[in-house]
């Protein structure tokens, strides 16, 4: 690294323009340069680009004359999360899907979902949950908009998560109900926000920090137009080292990079079990001996909780490329 860089960091990315911020808070709109782009191509299949540098990544950069920056060096990352890029209508794809990171370099994930509003959904906590461990990334999991579901139910999908080691909480963002202890949480961290359209998650980080004003009610990603999907991640400071990370609506959530007998790992009440499974390449679908299915019959393993298992098994293909 020469003395004309600067290190900065990544705080937003807007089709090809790279926002970056540097150590006094200053932020530079800068591009990506040519040898970047051939690892674009390179992983470019017909209709897919996916890009090389991310949200919360740190970066040496030049000033150009025009004020403008030009990223040198891209630092590497201590962990990413990441999904599948979606599909594209129409596009014919053989093996895996490429992924698309959503950010890097984050502590914690903290899984949005609301109780009504978009209707409760385990399936996609159990879809952000695999990614967090995957990547190692603490989840924290809130249930947001608990104002409009009057009977008890969420207390069980509560107990459930908590049960299973994980930090959750039951809020009503409108209400200011439940959110006390995250702020603590966050502290000190960097946390990205992530879950379906319209749970709540900017209402969430406007009460928990007002000087944010996020825009509420944002339009969720469109999925089957353009070439290139754009997913507009944005990074904020808090304060001190405490950053933000908010996301828009993300339709599709598939895990990426996960192969089939390593999908256990990441569900701490199957990884517990299968251990006793007789094939130690159990995948717990139906093979013999599996101590995973008698766990699920004899009420061990939470059925909710196999089922979100044996859908993502479903979503990795079989080709994988690594
Ligand atoms: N009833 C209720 N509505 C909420 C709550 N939190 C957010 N909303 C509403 O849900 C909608 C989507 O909120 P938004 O924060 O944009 O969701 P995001 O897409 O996850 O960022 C808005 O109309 C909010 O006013 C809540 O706790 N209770
Ligand atoms: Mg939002
Ligand atoms: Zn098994």
């Amino acid at each position: 690294m020469t003395e004309d860089f600067i290190k900065g960091l990544v705080t937003r990315i807007e089709s090809k323009d790279y926002y970056v911020s540097d150590s006094a808070e200053k932020e530079f709109r800068c591009n990506l340069p040519g040898r970047y782009k051939k690892e674009f191509a390179l992983k470019k299949d017909k209709l897919y680009i996916v890009d090389v540098v991310a949200v919360g990544d740190f970066v040496d950069f030049e000033i150009n004359e025009d004020g403008t920056g030009t990223i040198q060096t891209i630092h590497e990352r201590r962990n990413h999360l990441s999904r599948k890029a979606p599909k594209i209508k129409g596009a014919s794809f053989r093996g895996e899907r490429l992924e698309q990171i959503i950010a890097s370099n984050v502590d914690n994930l903290v899984i949005v979902s609301s109780a009504e509003n978009p209707r409760f959904n385990s399936r996609v906590i159990d879809r952000l949950i695999v990614i967090a461990e995957s990547s190692h990334v603490v989840p924290i999991i809130l249930i947001n908009k608990i104002d409009l579901e009057k009977n008890h139910k969420l207390e069980e999908w509560h107990n459930l998560y908590a049960d299973l080691g994980y930090k959750i909480f039951l809020i009503s963002a409108k209400e200011n109900i439940g959110l006390e202890g995250i702020p603590d949480i966050l502290d000190g961290k960097i946390s990205l926000f992530w879950g379906q359209s319209g749970v709540g998650k900017s209402t969430v980080l406007n009460v928990i920090y007002p000087h944010l004003n996020l825009r509420v009610g944002e339009i969720s990603e469109s999925t089957s137009k353009g070439t290139h999907t754009t997913v507009t991640v944005l990074m904020q400071k808090i304060g001190g080292s405490t950053y933000i990370i908010d996301t828009p609506g993300i339709r599709e959530i598939d895990p990426y990079g996960i192969k089939k007998e390593d999908l256990g790992h990441y569900f701490p009440d199957i990884s517990s079990i299968q251990n006793n499974c007789r094939f130690n390449t159990c995948t717990h679908l139906h093979e013999p001996g599996c101590a995973v299915i008698d766990a699920v019959e004899t009420g061990e393993i939470d059925p909710r909780r196999y089922q979100s298992y044996l859908n993502i098994l479903e979503t990795i293909e079989d080709d994988m490329r690594f």
